[in-house]
């Protein structure tokens, strides 16, 4: 490979920073008091993580430069979605009744292509794994189908690269947004995506081979589905038996998110159903 065709932390962490950067969220207005607790607390925590350990110049100095290098990385995406999202998704979520969610992760990217309720996603002519079709019906807690509702999917391709973040994938490969029908149905055809490896060559990766961790997500395929007068809810969904299923780096596996695929009743690949349940407004 070429290095333009190599992928790097530093090109897909500068592609996580940039679309985060640009995105569009509600802010809040800054409250005085509430920065002034959690950030008082925060440096609290780790004044004591000091004192406990009783942590050396020289290991403040390897903090303090390995901090600088995250953010020329572009890696804060990365690192704050794998180690803290987890609990922050847990305590939004934690009155929710509908269908689990977990975290959302450094790479969606808002606006793919609109598909009908029964659709490809866009793949290359030779997408290569195994064809997956994931289907299933949206509906709210109280049983009521929800018709046109939004399916939004995004996933790794079976090298474990996402588009617009690894070098050298079509814009929208393995990206769509899926409208259900009138019975809030929904049929996607796509392909099993592979575990995902934080990049080992950004400063992510130099903390999880310095700790002696892995660096692996298992196979996943994320989603955000939504419905008029109803809360979005952003999940990813797990394969039953994949490597790392037990052991995800970035701790989002709910046991209530894993699919087991079985073979297409037409022969080709695996299918599934999964069925949403949406909470109110
Ligand atoms: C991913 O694909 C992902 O979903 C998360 C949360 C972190 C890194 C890569
Ligand atoms: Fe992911």
């Amino acid at each position: 490979m070429t290095e333009a065709n190599t992928a790097t932390a530093a090109a897909s962490g500068a592609a996580a920073t940039e679309r985060f950067r640009n995105r569009q969220r509600e802010e809040t207005a800054a409250d005085t008091k509430r920065i002034d607790l959690l950030a008082s607390e925060l440096i609290g925590a780790v004044h004591e993580i000091i004192r406990r350990h009783k942590v050396t110049y020289a290991e403040y100095d390897v903090l303090k430069s390995w901090l600088i290098q995250v953010g020329l990385d572009g890696e804060w995406p990365l690192f704050l979605d794998v180690w803290l999202e987890h609990v922050v998704e847990e305590v939004a979520n934690e009155n929710r009744g509908g269908s689990k969610g977990t975290i959302e992760g450094p790479y969606y990217v808002q606006g793919s292509p609109e598909l009908p309720s029964e659709a490809t996603l866009p793949a290359r002519e030779n997408e290569s794994g195994t064809p997956l079709l994931f289907q299933g019906q949206v509906t709210n807690v109280d049983g009521e189908v929800q018709a046109g509702a939004k399916v939004e999917i995004w996933h790794a391709d079976s090298d474990g690269f996402y588009s617009q973040f690894a070098p050298g994938l079509p814009e929208w490969n393995l990206r769509g947004t899926v409208i259900a029908d009138a019975q809030g149905l929904f049929k996607i055809h796509t392909v099993e995506p592979a575990p995902y490896q934080i990049p080992t060559d950004g400063s992510c990766g130099r903390l999880i081979t310095a700790a002696g961790w892995h660096a692996w997500r298992p196979a996943h395929l994320h989603l955000k589905v939504s419905a008029p007068g109803h809360q979005l809810v952003t999940t990813q969904l797990y394969f039953h038996g994949g490597t790392h299923v037990e052991d995800d780096i970035a701790s989002a596996v709910k046991p209530e998110l894993i699919l087991s695929p079985a073979p297409a009743s037409d022969g080709g690949g695996n299918e599934v159903t999964y069925n949403f349940t949406l909470d109110r407004d």
